[in-house]
């Protein structure tokens, strides 16, 4: 067996979503803060997230994380998210696949009944806490970023779909939440390719006329996911699908989607603080989130979220790279 690359890994899933979490191989990426060391593996590292999330040894669905030494001193762990669409500047079922694979592998000092972690993400601090009983973590909930309204009830004129009404919001990324109704489509899988063909091009037009930008994270400066939230959904109870570019759906109900959404309905009044708000993914897996304080974002209203959800470890691998292999950084298919 020959190599020229060995990375070591456990994989999860959260709630049905991978998280593939690097724990050695990589080594210490430059930067001083967690996001210049995501700009940085953005610029000259990016065939290691390519030769992880790609075929043969991910899928067009695949998601991971890359430990690094925290950068601040409140955090214990740094933290790179990895996908098939880039890098993330925060993920919210990464960061419970994270969690889980540190308290698991005694990777952190584990306390019963709960674990807290501090994870310095390129997008700021996020505590999870990691509630454990006999060694295992039943469930995390994480603290996540500041998150915003952008603009309720904006409309874009999407090729092929006309005048698409919208509301867009910040959770750790941008997302632009769209009534299916809006497009005419069902909320059933058998629908999906049609879903994701109305997302992409929804997408691409908000990106085109007016695309949102992060006051303070660097290169936050675009939208990449739709939400397409299912007829009968309000502030308590939500069923959505989550199209993400380049053309995926999330199998979770997606922890970042989830904070933008309570982000959205507390921005209209309809979602106060320290209320459950359940949020099940187009598999039917379950997310709960909470708001728990207000603060603000370079002036703007912002709400601190909560996102409790389960993962489960899958496997432990070596990813090797033989020099003969002629697809170094995988495909897509
Ligand atoms: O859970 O935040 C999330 C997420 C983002 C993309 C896929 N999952």
């Amino acid at each position: 067996m020959r190599s020229t690359r060995m990375l070591t890994a456990v994989d999860s899933h959260t709630e049905g979503m991978p998280t593939r979490v690097i724990t050695g191989g990589v080594g210490v990426i430059p930067g001083a803060t967690m996001n210049e060391k995501r700009l940085h593996f953005i610029e000259h590292l990016d065939d290691i997230r390519l030769f992880l999330m790609n075929e043969p040894r991910g899928h067009p669905a695949m998601s991971g994380a890359i430990l690094q030494p925290s950068t601040r001193p409140d955090a214990e762990w740094g933290v790179i998210y990895i996908e098939v669409s880039g890098c993330l500047p925060m993920c919210g079922h990464g960061t419970i696949g994270v969690a889980t694979v540190l308290v698991e592998t005694g990777m952190v000092e584990v306390v019963e009944p709960v674990t807290e972690i501090r994870l310095d993400t390129p997008a700021g601090l996020v505590i999870a806490r990691v509630a454990v009983r006999d060694g295992h973590a039943d469930s995390v909930t994480i603290e996540n970023v500041p998150s915003y309204s952008v603009r309720l009830d904006a409309t874009v004129e999407v090729p092929g779909y006309g005048s698409v009404p919208y509301s867009l919001a910040f959770g750790g990324n941008f997302y632009a939440m769209v009534d299916l109704d809006a497009v005419r489509l069902e909320f059933d899988r058998s629908q999906q390719r049609e879903i994701l063909a109305a997302g992409l091009a929804i997408m691409a037009a908000i990106n085109e006329t007016d695309p949102p930008k992060h006051p303070t994270i660097d290169g936050v400066d675009h939208c990449h996911h739709v939400e397409f939230i299912a007829p009968g959904s309000d502030a308590t109870f939500s069923r959505h699908a989550m199209a993400i570019y380049p053309g995926w759906f999330d199998r979770s109900p997606c922890g970042t989607g989830t904070s933008a959404r309570m982000a959205e309905l507390w921005a209209r009044g309809e979602l106060a603080l320290d209320t459950d708000f359940v949020n099940e993914s187009f598999i039917g897996s379950i997310f709960v989130g909470r708001l728990v304080r207000e603060t603000t974002v370079e002036g703007i209203p912002a709400v601190i979220p909560t996102i409790t959800g389960r993962a489960w470890v899958t496997g432990i691998g070596q990813y090797l790279l033989d020099p003969s292999d002629p697809f170094p950084t995988g495909f897509q298919f």
